[in-house]
This record gives structure tokens, C-alpha cells and sequence, in this order.
């Protein structure tokens, strides 16, 4: 008779999810022993940067990944970084250890208290097992209510458990298959088709799901079929359209009154693979001008029970695509050439060593100098505007921003996209600020020899909250500056060689090369506003 340890292993090993993001305790120990050969543990130094890490990683691979994680204290900590995976819809199979079953109740040290209700506002399924032998089929639940629901999932079992024999009727779980179709069939199919064809003036809102699902270009096609204007959803965590085609508008504002006054004009407005919307900054007004349509298509159905105006269907954006495709059976209208790409950006603001780059200065030498397929995780939040302003994206997966605004993805998620998708370039674009969140991240980066760039942009200060102090009427709020951090001493220290770039020639040359391993540049910019 298997051990439940023996059976949850196995299932691991089936359905792929052999590399493991984790930081252990002891309650994680007993899990950890006997682990098979092709099983590799990537040991994060705290959780947030484990749970960056992983949520790149599964994003860069679009595949289930399995966090270790130790008891409620690790658990805790990975919360932040578990409200980005939320909102990115990463697939994070989160497994904490815990106490032996009978410690539980009188509370022994490490017992965690209510372990599922810990985490339940934020994943979509969360579970101790009653029992020892119940545990390889709540884990088996685990991964695919993580696959279905596309959010990450929590399972805590009680240590003593992995010893525990599993039972002949565990094993039944090992070859399961659990998969979803979605595609609109019939008078959903014909009235959906019906409201696109005949709007007179659509417009297309594209999210950060159609990259996530491998759309980029499905939706190229159906764009320049419709002719329409395509924008990014609001408060955009991967970019699901090539940024310089001429039909591309930009990323939508994350206010209801500027959103409101982008569709002017458009009878229908035709969402896919977005929350309506995810709104930011309070700027009240009309959600949608008169006489226009909304028109939401999305997988996630709580997106669309939640949104505050339109009509949903919960299906595939990708079977919808096609299905659109089919019906619009006009050829493509000739779009015309990309959008050039600016002129040199503003010269730094002062010459000679010492000088401070201007952010778009920056992205020019990224643009100019690397690789046309680069993947970018971009964690700077003052440098918004400059960086579209400046950069040419026209692969799929070439964007990454934290998906909840939680600071601390982008160092930890650069990491592990450049693990999930090696022989690509990988370039963290990560302020001063952002980089303390997430930092441990490059000792993993050392250790495993990631060959990923991390471009530092030192500007000494919060940026984007100096702007929002301005937005809120809160000239004068404390604690906003961040002096004397020197980037390239940390990352040495954890094992990343670093270079501090003085000038955008420096940075160019920095850039031209292409080192097998982790490193870091750092530079001195020049404060700019996010919009
Ligand atoms: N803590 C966490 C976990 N997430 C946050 N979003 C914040 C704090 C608040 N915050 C922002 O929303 S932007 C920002 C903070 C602290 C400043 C980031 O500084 P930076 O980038 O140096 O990375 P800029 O370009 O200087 O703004
Ligand atoms: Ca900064």
C-alpha cells in the first residue's frame, strides 16, 4: 500500500508540476523527503519573492506550479504577492504544512489556526483534508480548481498525514483528466455575432487574459477584420496587442470619467478577456456615453457577475475570436504601416558623470539594444508614460506589471519568466523602490544562474506616490524619499554582479552585451509622472 507522500508525488510527476517555488519549515519537511529525481526545488529566500517567482514562472509556462510554503507565518507573507496572482488569474497550486493533526486543536507552536480561512478572501479554493487518506485527492482538487478557475488555490495538510497510508481508492486520482470547453454555441453564438456585425462603429478592449491564453495575435487578426480602434483594458498587467499598430489606442485610463469619454462615438464596445473595468484613480462620471453598447466576453465568471453595467458571456475569448472571424468574412482592411517610434528622448537633464537619465532615455537604449522578443517585467511606476511613449512590443508574452499593484512581483517575476521561458531575453525594469520588496529574489537568480537583466532605476524617490500626493491634495505626506540605496553593492552581496551605467552610451554598451547569468545595471533618473 502507497504512501500518501508516494501517490501525491505522482500525481505531481503526471501532471507536471515537478518544480517547486518554496521556502520549508519543519511542518514542510515530511512532504520533501523521497522527492523523485525530476522533481527540482527552487528555494526562494522569503515568501513574497517565492510567490513572485512562481507567479512569473506559471504565467511565462501558462501551467499550474506548486508553492511550498511554511505554515501561517510563510503563508502570511506571500499574501501580498498573492493579491497580484489573483488579479493576473496565474494558476498557483499554494501547499503550507502543518502541525500534526492532533496539535492542531490545542494550538501547538506552528499549528496554524484555521488554516484554510487564512487565505480564503483571496484564492479560489482553499482546504485542510479531513483526513490523511483524503489528502492526494484534495490535492488532485487543488490543481485543477486552480486550472479551471484560473486563481491560485490553498491546500494545508497536517504533516503526520505524508506517512499515512493512502488507501487502493487514492489511486484512482493519478490519472485523471479535468478540462473545460467554452464555446457559444447556438442563439448565444448568432446574437453575439449578430451585435458585432452590425455595429456601425465598434470598438475592441482587449485584457491581459488574451495574452495570458495565447491570443496576441488571434486578436491582430480580428482587429484589422473590424478596422476598429483596439485598446488595452485599464490597470493592464500583460500587453495583448502589438503597442505601435496602427489601430492600437493605448491602454485605457483607470478612471470611470476618461474611460467613459474614450468610447465616444463607438456604438459598441466589445471587452474581451477583461473585468469591466478595473478602475483606479476616482475620477466619477458616465460609465458608458449614450447610445453605447457594452458587450463583455470573458471566462472568469465572477468578472462577469460583477461588473457594473453591460452584457456578459462567460465563454472562451479565444472561440469567440473565431468565431467572429468566421462571421466577419470580408477580407482584413489594409491597416496601414506601425506607428515609428519617437525621435531621440529628451537628453538627461544635466551632462557630464553624474547626470540623471530621463526614464525615456532608458527605454530607448532597451528598445534600440535588445533582442526584438525581449520579455519585459516592468516594476516602475512613475515612468508609465515614457515607457509607451518609447517601446516597440509585437510578440506575445513581451509584458508583465504586477497585476494588483502589489510591489513586489517585478523582481521575483522576472526571475521566473526567464526560468519559465529560457533561450528568451528576460529584463526586470524595476524602480528603487519596488526592487526592496521583491529583493531576495536575486540570490535565487545567483544560485540558479537565471540569465536575466535587472535595469535598476534609481530616482531616490516614491515617484508615483509624489504624483498621487499631488492627484489627492496631499502636498506634504512623509516618508516618500528612499536616499542612500546602492543597488549594485546589494545585488553583489547576494551573488548578482552589477554595474551602475552614468550615462545612456554606458548603458548601451552595457546592454550589448550578453552575459549567461543574472546581472544588474543601475542608473540615476530623472523624476517623470506616470500619465
Ligand atoms: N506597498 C506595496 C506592497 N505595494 C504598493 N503599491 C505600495 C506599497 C505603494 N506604492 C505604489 O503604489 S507606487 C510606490 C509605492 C510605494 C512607489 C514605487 O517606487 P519605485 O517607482 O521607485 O519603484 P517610481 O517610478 O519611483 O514611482
Ligand atoms: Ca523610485
Amino acid at each position: 500500500m502507497p504512501s500518501v507522500r508516494r501517490v501525491c508525488h505522482e500525481f505531481l510527476q503526471r501532471q507536471g508540476l515537478t518544480t517547486v517555488f518554496g521556502n520549508p519549515g519543519s511542518n514542510e519537511l515530511p512532504f520533501l523527503a523521497d522527492l523523485p529525481g525530476d522533481f527540482r526545488y527552487v528555494l526562494g529566500l522569503h515568501e513574497g519573492a517565492v510567490l513572485g517567482m512562481a507567479d512569473g514562472y506559471a504565467q511565462a509556462t501558462g501551467r499550474p506550479v506548486l508553492v511550498n510554503l511554511h505554515a501561517a507565518s510563510g503563508s502570511g507573507n506571500a499574501m501580498g504577492a498573492l493579491t497580484n496572482a489573483v488579479a493576473s488569474r496565474t494558476p498557483l497550486v499554494v501547499m503550507a504544512g502543518q502541525q500534526v493533526r492532533t496539535a492542531i486543536g490545542p494550538e501547538a507552536n506552528l499549528a496554524s489556526v484555521d488554516a484554510p480561512a487564512l487565505m480564503k478572501p483571496l484564492v479560489g479554493w482553499a482546504a485542510e483534508p479531513a483526513c490523511a487518506s483524503d489528502v492526494p485527492r484534495a490535492l488532485a482538487q487543488a490543481v485543477f480548481e486552480a486550472r479551471l478557475q484560473r486563481r491560485p488555490t490553498y491546500l494545508s495538510v497536517p504533516y503526520d498525514d505524508w506517512t499515512a497510508e493512502a488507501g487502493d481508492n487514492s489511486l484512482d486520482v493519478l490519472d485523471r483528466q479535468v478540462e473545460r470547453a467554452s464555446v457559444p454555441a447556438g442563439e448565444q453564438a448568432r446574437a453575439l455575432a449578430e451585435q458585432v456585425v452590425s455595429a456601425e462603429r465598434p470598438a475592441l478592449v482587449l485584457g491581459g487574459d488574451i495574452d495570458s491564453a495565447g491570443l496576441f495575435e488571434d486578436a491582430v487578426r480580428l482587429a484589422e477584420r473590424l478596422g476598429s480602434p483596439v485598446w488595452a483594458a485599464p490597470s493592464l498587467f500583460r500587453l495583448p496587442f502589438p503597442n505601435r499598430h496602427p489601430l492600437f489606442r493605448g491602454v485605457l485610463p483607470a478612471g470611470i470619467a476618461p474611460v467613459g469619454e474614450a468610447f465616444e462615438g463607438h456604438d459598441l464596445v466589445l471587452v474581451l478577456g477583461a473585468p469591466v473595468f478595473r478602475y483606479h484613480e476616482h475620477l466619477p462620471g458616465r460609465y458608458l456615453p449614450e447610445g453605447t453598447r457594452l458587450v463583455q466576453v470573458t471566462e472568469d465568471a465572477s468578472a462577469a457577475a460583477r461588473a457594473p453595467m453591460g452584457q456578459a458571456l462567460v465563454a472562451d475569448p479565444g472561440a469567440v475570436i473565431d468565431l467572429l472571424i468566421k462571421v466577419l468574412d470580408s477580407p482584413a482592411q489594409p491597416v496601414g504601416a506601425y506607428r515609428p517610434v519617437p525621435g531621440p528622448p529628451a537628453a538627461g537633464e544635466a551632462a557630464g558623470p553624474g547626470a540623471r537619465l530621463h526614464p525615456e532615455e532608458v527605454f530607448a537604449a532597451l528598445r534600440d539594444e535588445l533582442p526584438a522578443d525581449t520579455a519585459y517585467v516592468v516594476e516602475s511606476t512613475s515612468t508609465n508614460a515614457s515607457w509607451w511613449r518609447q517601446m516597440d512590443l509585437r510578440r506575445p508574452g513581451s509584458y508583465y506589471f504586477p497585476a494588483a499593484g502589489g510591489l513586489g512581483f517585478g523582481l521575483p517575476g522576472s526571475v521566473g519568466v526567464a526560468m519559465g521561458q529560457p533561450g528568451r531575453p528576460v529584463v526586470g525594469v524595476i524602480g528603487d523602490g519596488s526592487a526592496n520588496y521583491g529583493i531576495t529574489a536575486l540570490w535565487t537568480a545567483a544560485q540558479q544562474r537565471v540569465p536575466v537583466t535587472i535595469v535598476l532605476l534609481r530616482n531616490g524617490t516614491y515617484g508615483a506616490l509624489r504624483w498621487f500626493g499631488g492627484l489627492l491634495g496631499v502636498p506634504d505626506a512623509p516618508g516618500l524619499d528612499i536616499p542612500g540605496l546602492d543597488f549594485t553593492r546589494i545585488a553583489e552581496g547576494y551573488g548578482v554582479p552589477a554595474r551602475h551605467a552614468g550615462d545612456a552610451g554606458e548603458l548601451r554598451a552595457l546592454l550589448a552585451e550578453r552575459p549567461d547569468g543574472p546581472r544588474l545595471i543601475q542608473m540615476d533618473t530623472a523624476l517623470t509622472t506616470p500619465s
